[in-house]
């Protein structure tokens, strides 16, 4: 094993991630549910898969699907009870799989006991739990926006001042300067890890910490605030509080923990999983997801480029082998489908699964797939504002109209890059309401339910069940494809991404083709010899024509 990257359990995982709403539904009311997940634990383990990450399932009013946390300590009704939360995780520790939780801790509900009383008077004792300022001249106390349209702030009248959000106005940011605050969140992240849990999903980990005096952004009268991430995005005091939350709940234990990032370089990734830094041990950066839509405006949309792509994976490849760890992932529950996004979805659309899927198993990092993935599943064609569910859409909506905007180009935007692309109820089979439910489903189908479900690629001979059963296993023989060095070839190239992966003596070539088009290349040594590729005729020299949205994983010495 190379020396300098240290063996680990989760860094050999592949992780599958649920979205419990929309995964299956168990009592028919239309609402995926715990009764569900436990239902398809044989499914799950059938993919190979190592660990589950559930999204939150804790009490909530649901003004973000469970992120607006009521009670951190309860399962949300809809989804089912704490007993049947302990048996789906003894299901799936029978199954030898891993459980890992999110963990939202930036902000919770205004319905979460701790705000009621909070905003109950100025000198309550929870009133320092939040993050409360006086207005500035009768206005909010910056300039900064919410994540979800409109200013960061919410007055409240009851005593005459205003309270931060990051996310929607449900959604209180948490005041981190408060050390009974962070001792809350340690004692109840020991409580869940107490109970058998594997590890956490931290939810936006680099938000805790706001710079001093929350200072406004450039001019506020530039007509173009920019959300105010400089100042509440990795601030002053984050590694002190990632650091502390290591020590006070993860320490001793052998569990995972991988941060939400955005906003990060390798470099000042390290600083928050770097080994030595006890804070992290992996985390989701956001580059390679920004590259087709503006940096301020995520429904300005623009083409994928794939020289870009290349080069941003390359940095993260380079810049924490032997120092840290990378999460390899292109979708998840905040992000479209993404063979309808980075592929072909119409007709390579099997080709396009299975050469993303090729990607992420053949990268230094943990895998992490998303339910639905593993079938190929495409954008939702959800093509009417009344079909939406997210909040992020409602509320851009109402915004963008008030300023005069399209309403069809902002359908199509939605159509491109909402949430809800993803969070379409998870297509089983060509059963009514695709086996997800015998109720009516709280989110329109995906329009392309029939076609695509599980029952319908098991049986096919193409199926992308199995070749991605198949990556799962070879990925597994291939220590190198896990740990070893990565290299580019033909960083110029626009169609194909050619990589080699080394491990001392083993050596790996990887040849994926981003393009409908068929591409020669003419570099793979002749003694290479295929390990795996989603064409089933192969060809005996190698990798001389690689067809539309081939994939090709070479063992090369
Ligand atoms: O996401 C936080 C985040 O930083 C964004 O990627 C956000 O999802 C994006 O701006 C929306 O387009 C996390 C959760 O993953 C997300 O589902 C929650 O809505 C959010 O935090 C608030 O808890
Ligand atoms: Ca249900």
């Amino acid at each position: 094993m190379n020396n300098s990257v240290e063996r680990k359990w989760w860094k050999e995982a592949v992780v599958y991630q649920i979205y419990p709403r929309s995964f299956y539904d168990s009592n028919g009311d239309g609402i995926g549910d715990l009764r569900g997940i436990i239902g398809k634990l044989d499914y799950i383990a059938s993919l190979g898969v190592n660990v589950i990450w559930l999204n939150p399932v804790y009490s909530s009013p649901n003004d973000d699907n469970g992120y607006d946390i009521s009670d951190y300590y309860e399962i949300m009704p809809e989804f089912g009870t704490m007993a049947e939360w302990e048996d789906l995780l003894a299901g799936i520790h029978e199954r030898g799989m891993k459980l890992i939780m999110d963990l939202v801790v930036n902000h919770t509900s205004d319905e979460h006991e701790w705000f009621v009383e909070s905003r109950k008077s100025r000198d309550n004792e929870y009133r320092d739990y939040y993050i409360w300022r006086d207005g500035k001249n009768g206005r909010e106390p910056n300039n900064w926006l919410a994540n979800f349209s409109g200013s960061a702030w919410e007055y409240d009248e009851k005593t005459d001042q205003y309270y931060l959000h990051l996310f929607t106005r449900k959604q209180p940011d948490l005041n981190w300067e408060n050390s009974r605050v962070r001792e809350e969140v340690y004692k109840m992240m020991r409580w869940w890890l107490d109970k058998g849990i594997d590890g956490f999903r931290i939810d936006t980990v680099n938000m805790f910490s706001k710079v001093p005096g929350l200072p406004s952004v450039g001019n506020a009268d530039d007509g173009k605030l920019r959300r105010a991430g400089q100042f509440f995005m990795n601030g002053p005091r984050i590694h002190e509080y990632i650091h502390e939350m290591y020590k006070e709940a993860i320490a001793g234990r052998d569990v995972m923990t991988v941060g939400e990032c955005p906003d990060v370089e390798p470099e000042t990734a390290l600083d928050y999983v770097a080994p030595d830094r006890k804070e992290l041990d992996m985390l989701f950066q956001f580059e390679h997801m920004g590259i087709d839509r503006s940096d301020d405006d995520k429904w300005d949309i623009s083409s994928f480029n794939l020289v870009k792509f290349k080069e941003i994976i390359s940095k993260w490849q380079k810049g924490l082998h032997g120092r840290g760890w990378n999460c390899n992932y292109l979708m998840n529950h905040d992000q479209p489908r993404v063979v309808s996004r980075f592929g072909n979805d119409k007709e390579y659309r099997i080709e396009s699964a299975k050469m993303l899927l090729t990607f992420l198993f053949t990268l230094e990092g943990t895998v992490y797939i998303y339910q639905g993935e593993e079938i190929g599943m495409v954008n939702s064609g959800l093509d009417k504002i009344g079909d939406y569910r997210d909040v992020e859409v409602f509320n851009h909506f109402r915004e963008a109209t008030a300023e005069g905007k399209d309403q069809d180009k902002l359908i199509k935007a939605y159509m491109k890059m909402s949430r809800d692309n993803s969070r379409t109820p998870m297509q089983w089979s060509s059963a009514p309401n695709a086996g997800f439910s015998t109720g009516n489903p709280w989110i329109n189908l995906g329009k392309s339910w029939r076609d695509i479900n599980v029952e319908k690629d098991l049986l096919s001979d193409s199926s992308v069940i199995e070749y991605f059963r198949n990556l799962v296993r070879m990925r597994k023989n291939h220590p190198a494809l896990i740990y070893g060095e990565y290299e580019q070839l033909l960083p110029e190239d626009e169609e194909l991404f050619v990589y080699r992966r080394r491990l001392q003596n083993s050596g790996y070539l990887v040849i994926l083709n981003f393009s409908s088009g068929s591409r020669k290349y003419s570099d793979c040594p002749l003694s290479a010899v295929l390990v795996t590729g989603n064409y089933t005729e192969s060809g005996n020299v190698p990798g001389v024509l690689i067809r539309p949205w081939e994939a090709r994983v070479y063992k090369i010495s």
